[in-house]
């Protein structure tokens, strides 16, 4: 069943760097609204377990690393056809190939710190978002 909810995270390095409401911003003024929002951090194992797909990946352990290692914003945005939409806003993976206007291009450094997660299909935003957030924490 397609929804129209997206999961997200911004990442240890735009948090670092202060980027928190610049992303917020950008993902309000696409038309996203926030539905859930906490500032968290993944411990290792939350890392592990989240990143499990890329478990057999050569980027695995330097990707857990990272991303437990400081604070993170989790959220869950609504907007129709979420998943998708966010995908195009948030760009390629490597900001080296993301497109002008997306948050990846403003923001990411590297491959590996990329500012931004955004979920890759409606069932692993629902899986995603019910990892970080409560029935009660999500409006
Ligand atoms: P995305 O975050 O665009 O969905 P992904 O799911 O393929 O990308 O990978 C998850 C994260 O892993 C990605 O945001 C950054 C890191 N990553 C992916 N490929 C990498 C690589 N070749 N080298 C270093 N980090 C990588
Ligand atoms: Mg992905």
């Amino acid at each position: 069943m397609a929804t129209n909810r997206t999961f997200t995270m911004i990442k240890p390095d735009a948090v670092e760097k202060g980027h928190i409401g610049g992303i917020l911003s950008m993902i309000t003024e696409a038309g996203f609204r926030i539905v859930a929002l906490k500032l968290t951090q993944l411990t290792v194992a939350d890392a592990k377990e989240f990143y499990a797909v890329h478990s057999e990946r050569p980027f695995y352990d330097e990707l857990v690393t990272f991303m437990s290692r400081g604070a993170i914003v989790a959220a869950i945005l609504e907007k129709d056809n979420a998943v998708e939409d966010f995908r195009t806003l948030i760009g390629a993976t490597n900001p080296a190939d993301a497109a002008e206007g997306t948050i990846r291009k403003k923001y990411a450094t590297s491959m590996g710190e990329n500012a931004v997660h955004g979920s890759d299909s409606d069932e692993n935003a629902a899986i995603e978002s019910a990892f970080h957030f409560a029935g009660r924490e999500q409006f």
